[in-house]
């Protein structure tokens, strides 16, 4: 869509960026989902080896998906292929097509690299350009972008959504704060974007700085990694904006897969590019809507690099019911984290977002650390968790009682005893991408 027929969208649809797609009719939806599942097989199986080697194996043929009701047919596919057939293995147009590559941000193993057709990245960007109009954006904004640029898809994803919605656009990048604070005060910057734990630490520099006034911020579009309603209150309060969630993968595209509107109640998937399914990460069984499990992806109109049924490890739960924005898409609730996340400490499962909870609700901020050792063939959960200047001017028994506080309350939480340290304001390393928040030793042992 050209920015000038954007300009003549009535007034009242003024918080889409494409309404006849975003309020699709749910029987459309489902139309357009059906016929490019079927153009997908049919493309990764006449150009991708691995893709008609597997559904040969399985005994599939394209013409067996005729519809998404054929969908559970098809095999999974894992982070572990896509490491498999690094680097090209997966890529399905021929080379020359494909103009742009992206990577995940994995420290171990092989990397994970995606390619992308200009149709791709068109298509990725309307993604984004969509979570930027139903975050308040238009042409009249100054959106800066404080996700890293490069192979990271955050810089990229969000620059091209803001250029698609014609903002202008401040390709900042991460790090540097006192730039981006400089820029941020003398440009007007009206809609951040950066992970949450970027903006908390930028929206705490903000507050010491007593600087707010001179921001001229409304909105702020946060994703790439898990954060909780108590992060979301704490940014939004310091940095006086709305602060929107936005989901996505490289493997998938990017930041845009989903993303969300005024309502703040899910994050709409982008369904007429992406199928989503919840499995049960053990057995593999598709479950109903409002089940907790792993979310898996199906890109159908992606080119260089489609997925089929790629299972993210992200555990979360689907809501179709109807949101009062006028969009029809499908939402997904806050990502708990991903499973690989999830710590097993003495047999409990514990996701760092329960902690945050807890610490946000006793009056801490996001600058925690979790660190889990074996000691005795036991296993230790260490939370340091970071005071604020007024707390750090209270008595050693001020202290050890608001410890207490956090230990009884994690306890009621989890389930099972962690020890806390309150440690002093500013000593835990701030975060300018994803945030490290846990420290697992136990491998060490
Ligand atoms: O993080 C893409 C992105 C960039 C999304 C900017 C949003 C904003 P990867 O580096 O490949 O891509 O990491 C993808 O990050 O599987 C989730 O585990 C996690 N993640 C992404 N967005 C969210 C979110 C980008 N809103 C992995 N909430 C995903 C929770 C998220 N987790």
């Amino acid at each position: 869509m050209t920015m000038k027929m954007k300009g003549l969208i009535p007034m009242q649809q003024r918080n889409y960026y494409q309404p006849e797609i975003e309020c699709a009719s749910r029987e459309q939806i489902r139309k357009w989902q059906d016929e490019r599942l079927v153009k997908t097989v049919h493309h990764v199986y006449e150009n991708v080896a691995y893709y008609r080697d597997i559904m040969d194996k399985n005994g599939i043929r394209p013409d067996d998906i005729k519809s998404v009701d054929d969908l559970h047919k098809l095999p999974f596919l894992t982070k572990n292929d896509l490491r498999e057939a690094y680097p090209y293995g997966l890529l399905a147009v021929p080379r020359g097509e494909a103009v742009r590559i992206h990577s995940t941000s994995g420290t171990t193993g092989k990397r994970v690299v995606a390619f992308y057709t200009q149709n791709d990245i068109d298509m990725w960007n309307e993604c984004c350009a969509r979570a930027i109009v139903a975050a308040g954006g238009t042409k009249d904004d100054v959106v800066h972008v404080s996700y890293g640029y490069g192979l990271f898809t955050g810089g990229a994803g969000l620059d091209g959504g803001s250029h698609k919605v014609g903002c202008l656009t401040l390709p900042m990048s991460s790090g540097s704060t006192e730039r981006q604070l400089q820029f941020m005060c003398d440009l007007g910057s009206t809609i951040l974007c950066c992970t949450p734990s970027y903006a908390a630490y930028l929206a705490e520099t903000v507050q010491e700085r007593d600087i707010a006034d001179q921001l001229k911020l409304k909105a702020g579009i946060f994703g790439a990694e898990a954060w909780t309603e108590e992060m979301r209150h704490d940014i939004e309060e310091k940095l006086h904006i709305k602060a929107y969630d936005i989901y996505g993968l490289t493997e998938i595209s990017g930041p845009g897969v989903s993303f969300e509107c005024s309502e703040q109640h899910g994050m709409h998937v982008n369904e007429d590019n992406f199928i989503v399914e919840i499995i049960d990460p053990n057995t593999g069984e598709v479950l109903p809507d409002g089940e907790k499990g792993e979310l898996v992806f199906t890109s159908i109109t992606k080119e260089a690099f489609p997925l089929l049924r790629y299972r993210t490890r992200d555990i979360c739960v689907l809501n179709r019911e109807k949101c009062s924005c006028g969009r029809t898409f499908v939402r997904m609730a806050k990502p708990m984290g991903r499973s690989d996340d999830m710590l097993i400490v003495k047999g409990v499962n514990v996701f760092p977002s329960q902690i945050e909870t807890v610490l946000l609700n006793n009056g801490y901020t996001s600058n925690y650390q979790i660190i889990v050792t074996r000691v005795n063939n036991s296993d230790v959960l260490d939370i340091n968790v970071e005071m604020t200047e007024e707390m750090f001017a209270g008595t050693l028994g001020q202290m050890s009682s608001k410890e207490k506080k956090v230990v009884d309350e994690l306890k009621g939480m989890l389930g099972i005893y962690a020890k806390v340290h309150l440690v002093e304001p500013k000593s835990i390393v701030r975060s300018e991408g994803k945030a490290v928040r846990v420290i697992d030793k136990r491998n060490l042992y």
